[in-house]
């Protein structure tokens, strides 16, 4: 039945909310919701998603051969989905929106050393408000592995779903024991919300996403329900040594649910589990950005405290109310920026129109855009 899952009070807002989405599609980040809809977690911590499983982030380092490196980052890569795509559903019963992150907001997170495997750096800007862009770098010194992203969405409403079409890209750089740098250009799937009719939204992937480096090119394709094994959250990796360098690069065949488990299903290693994420993930610990070790006023947590409260609490009204005082700060700085002729300058990243590993990769893989753009990390933090 229609809205069954929204709250009765909660329902005509719903609706229109609803109504709005279908005719205004692009950006969905500034738009009024209900409140059982809304998230206390601002977007700015999803890069953390990347680094649920940190050891098999650090294993990447560890392995000797090409193509054992590969099978690392694509277990990895797909090892990350689960957090990424459902981890809302589990924790608050269904998809919701996050807050809106302003210009210049920061989040800083580390993964601890266990076992061996270093640890895991995460820092993450909020380069754009309009359009939203969020930018990140997620490192493992002691083992040279690190990655550097950002992303943006663009939405649009088709049969009943929201349709988010990724935009941005990450790299992943390791450095190898040769003094030679392994790089893996990674782009996103697109994602269909659907649920909206009941007011229990949930994610499916669709199309595909690609991994690529100088030596393999590997397509993730993904389907739900009803399309090849017939089960929710279904995907293919397809991994083929790049042009011309066939040899001794095997090509392999994964399949399964990327939520559970999947398996090799053509190429030597055939019939052997590839990744399971159905054990325990590894949250991230929120850390104070400034030398002191405490949080500034820009930083996530800090920022947003009060509303974060305000939305656990079902105390709405402090929500709102916090949530303006914000805003009206972020209009006053933009306006004052106009009459100084200033910029807010970005604290870890800077903006450049191309980036050429994209262009480089992407070409192996025949990946559309041609040309990206990107942030590139200032490496200054933490501060030495
Ligand atoms: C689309 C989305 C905001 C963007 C979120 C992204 C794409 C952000 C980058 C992460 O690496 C992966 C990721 C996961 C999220 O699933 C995705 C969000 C899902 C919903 C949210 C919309 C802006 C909110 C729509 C409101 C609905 C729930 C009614």
């Amino acid at each position: 039945q229609a809205g069954e899952a929204v709250p009765p009070a909660q329902r005509s807002s719903w609706a229109s909310f609803l109504k709005s989405i279908a005719s205004v599609s692009g950006d969905l980040s500034s738009m009024t919701c209900p409140p059982f809809i809304l998230s206390p977690v601002s977007l700015t911590e999803f890069p953390a998603y990347w680094c649920e499983h940190p050891e098999l982030f650090s294993a990447i380092a560890d392995q000797t051969t090409e193509e054992q490196r590969t099978l690392a980052v694509v277990k990895w890569f797909i090892s990350t989905l689960k957090g990424q795509y459902t981890s809302r559903n589990e924790s608050m019963g269904s998809e919701k929106k996050p807050l809106n992150p302003v210009l210049g907001e920061l989040f800083y997170g580390k993964w601890p050393d266990l076992n061996g495997r270093g640890e895991t750096q995460l820092l993450v800007e909020q380069v754009s408000h309009h359009p939203p862009i969020t930018a990140y770098a997620i490192e493992n010194k002691s083992k040279g592995v690190k990655l550097i992203g950002h992303n943006a969405q663009k939405t649009s409403f088709s049969g009943g779903s929201i349709i988010v079409k990724q935009i941005g890209h990450a790299t992943l750089t390791v450095q190898l024991p040769s003094g030679g740098v392994a790089e893996y250009l990674i782009t996103l799937p697109r994602l269909r919300i659907d649920g909206l009719w009941y007011g229990a939204p949930y994610i499916e992937l669709s199309e595909s996403s690609w991994i690529i480096s100088k030596h393999y090119v590997c397509s993730v394709e993904y389907k739900g329900k009803g399309y090849f094994s017939g089960k929710t959250h279904s995907f293919k990796a397809t991994l083929n040594p790049a042009p011309g360098l066939g040899g001794s690069l095997g090509s392999h065949v994964i399949e399964g649910t990327w939520h559970t488990t999947s398996k090799f299903t053509s190429g030597p290693k055939s019939g052997l589990e590839f990744h399971n994420v159905t054990g325990p993930k590894e949250e991230v610990t929120a850390i104070g950005g400034q030398t002191s070790g405490e949080m500034g006023d820009f930083e996530t947590r800090q920022l947003w405290k009060l509303v974060a409260k305000g939305i656990r609490e079902g105390d709405f009204d402090m929500a709102s109310r916090e949530k303006s005082k914000i805003e009206n700060d972020q209009r006053q700085r933009r306006k004052d920026e106009l009459a100084a002729g200033t910029k807010w300058p970005l604290k870890h990243f800077v903006h450049v129109d191309s980036d050429p590993t994209y262009e480089q990769l992407g070409k192996l893989g025949k990946i559309s855009p041609s040309t990206e753009d990107m942030y590139v990390f200032k490496e200054n933090w933490p501060p030495a």
